[in-house]
């Protein structure tokens, strides 16, 4: 299986998260990349191809240019406004104040783009976010062209959080979201996105819930209790055009793989049902037992499993990468994955 990967993510680098009332060194790191990498290589996945670059209009094909402009601006004008440390937001129209103004002030313009306080900005946030999207884009071509039945994204930043103009949830754009408008735009009649990682994939649900074009299908840990806490339930069916086409999974905490591959199954049997054109795997490693913020209960040997299910759609697949914070075994556990899509494991 071919991969696209750029060193760029590493221009991702803040120093802070906002965890548990702390600011602590962000769960998504760069250093999940290198253990990718390392099991790409030790296990002969496959060739590593730099990215191509589809332009700007790829992204705001999906975004708010008001949105990507200011992810561009957001760092020099935080730092110009003074403040000492990473951008991050403090305050977001609310629901006894729900504004639609965007504020001049950076301090509450972030807050008007954001849609979680976790994820700080900092220098090369905006660069990265670029260009993991123009990483997913170019392995959408490979899809959309017909020479590569599968092909694996290695995008970071992760995308699934991010909406048309929130960013959050360690995401900025949204790479799952733009590979299906570009192999729409391609011809491409019906796309399907599975989300797999373990949280919810508010940004990419809430993108194509009014659409019946992107079916999308996310399997995750149930928001009562896990992020993004405020989307993600199994009632969410979509809305005017879109309505029966938006499937959520919602799951609860200690979920074993035998729980979640029936989850899995019924997802499978509406992507069959829809007739897709291609299929998008929004994967994160995050449902690992051991994975530091996420309380799924599957094993490594699990992931091989999933791949090979998946596989029998026998549709052209692009698999992006989101999440996973178990950094050690995330290369494991994301190329077991690849090789059971693949097959040959
Ligand atoms: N107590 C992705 O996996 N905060 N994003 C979690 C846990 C945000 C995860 C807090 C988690 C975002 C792409
Ligand atoms: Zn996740």
């Amino acid at each position: 299986m071919d991969i696209i990967y750029s060193e760029d993510h590493r221009l991702r680098a803040s120093k802070t998260e906002l965890y548990g009332g702390e600011l602590l060194p962000p769960f998504e790191c760069p250093e999940r990349m290198d253990y990718i990498l390392a099991a790409i290589r030790d296990r002969g996945l496959g060739t590593i191809h730099s990215p191509k670059d589809f332009g700007r209009e790829a992204i705001t094909a999906i975004h708010d240019e008001g949105f990507v402009t200011f992810i561009e601006t957001c760092w020099q004008e935080w730092q110009d406004a003074g403040f000492k440390g990473e951008a991050i937001a403090s305050a977001w129209p609310s629901r006894s104040m729900p504004s639609t103004r965007i504020p001049n002030f950076i301090d509450g313009k972030i807050g008007y783009y954001t849609l979680a306080s976790e994820t700080s900005i900092s220098a090369g946030t905006a660069e990265a976010a670029y260009t993991s999207a123009q990483v997913a884009l170019t392995g959408a071509e490979q899809i959309s062209q017909g020479s590569q039945q599968r092909i694996f994204s290695l995008c970071r930043p992760p995308g699934h959080h991010a909406s048309k103009d929130q960013y959050g949830g360690y995401c900025f754009y949204n790479n799952a979201a733009i590979t299906a408008q570009y192999m729409r735009d391609q011809g491409a009649a019906k796309i399907a996105i599975l989300d797999v990682d373990f949280h919810h994939g508010n940004g990419t649900q809430a993108i194509f819930y009014d659409r019946d074009d992107v079916l999308f299908l996310s399997i995750h840990g149930d928001p009562a209790d896990a992020f993004p806490y405020f989307l993600g339930h199994e009632d969410e069916k979509g809305e005017g055009k879109g309505m029966g086409y938006n499937f959520n999974y919602p799951l609860a905490p200690k979920t074993p793989y035998s729980t979640w591959a029936l989850a899995l199954a019924d997802a499978l049997n509406q992507i069959s049902t829809y007739g897709a054109d291609a299929l998008i795997v929004s994967f994160g490693a995050d449902t690992f037992e051991y994975d530091p913020i996420s309380f799924f209960k599957l094993t490594s040997n699990d992931f091989i499993d999933m791949g090979r299910k998946i596989a029998t759609l026998h549709l052209p697949t692009l698999t992006v990468m989101e999440g996973g914070y178990a950094v050690e075994e995330v290369g494991t556990n994301t190329v077991n994955f690849l090789l059971g899509l693949e097959g040959s494991s």
